[in-house]
């Protein structure tokens, strides 16, 4: 997978996106990650790319030519099978949405800044708008950051153990059931059993009870969610 980001801020995606997982992903070229500064389509000389916006009120947009000789530009590149928008007014992301999306090839993120984007980009350009939930960031970048993460992470061959994003929390629905490591006493506190137990399938069993209960516990409205 292909993923190209314009943004203000380069830098605040660097590191992000440098290390753990994602720098496994990109190591591996599973995935490809680059940033494009915006102000590489500035209008002027002064590196312009908002501007005041109609109306009157504060706050600046971003400018549509800027944009949208960017996006035109990396087109010419690549077929994007979506062009995304970090907005807090956009849809919010969930498991599925990740998963659908790390089934294409090349994406395209636009983070905001300021106000906001003139509205005619999101019109003509924008395919998906996502938001990474109900509060206000100072930027899309750190919501594309946590995107290309979410997404990344199910690349084919990403992670170590190919079954593990699939017993993540949400895959089914479901948030994880609890995890132990050594020692199996610890301050007085045992360690359960039945994971002593090197009985695979009441281990499995176990698990899937603990992970209902615990979903029951801290989120319940996940269970009338239909599946993903
Ligand atoms: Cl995608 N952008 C901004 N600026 N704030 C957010 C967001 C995105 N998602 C949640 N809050």
């Amino acid at each position: 997978m292909h993923i190209d980001i314009i943004t203000v801020l380069p830098e605040l995606l660097e590191s992000p996106l440098s290390h753990s997982i994602m720098k496994r992903a990109q190591d591996k070229g599973l995935l490809t990650v680059q940033t494009h500064g915006l102000r590489k389509w500035a209008v002027n000389e002064y590196g312009q790319v908002d501007d005041y916006q109609y109306g009157g009120g504060a706050g600046m947009v971003m400018m549509a030519e800027p944009l949208a000789n960017a996006i035109d530009e990396l087109s010419k590149e690549r077929t994007f099978d979506e062009v995304i928008y970090l907005t807090p007014d956009g849809e919010t992301l969930t498991q599925k949405i990740a998963n659908t999306l790390s089934l294409k090839e090349n994406l395209l993120l636009i983070c905001g800044h300021y106000k906001g984007i003139d509205q005619r980009i999101r019109e003509h350009y924008v395919t998906r708008e996502i938001s990474i939930g109900d509060y206000v960031l100072s930027g899309g970048e750190l919501a594309a950051a946590v995107l290309v993460d979410a997404v990344g992470r199910l690349l084919p061959g990403v992670l170590n153990d190919e079954t593990s994003a699939l017993t993540d929390s949400f895959q089914d629905n479901l948030l994880a059931p609890p995890v132990y490591t050594r020692p199996a006493e610890w301050r007085g506190m045992k360690v359960p059993d039945i994971l002593l137990s090197g009985h695979t399938a009441k281990i499995e069993e176990w698990r899937h009870e603990q992970a209902v209960q615990r979903t029951k516990e801290k989120r319940p409205d996940l269970l009338e969610d239909e599946a993903l």
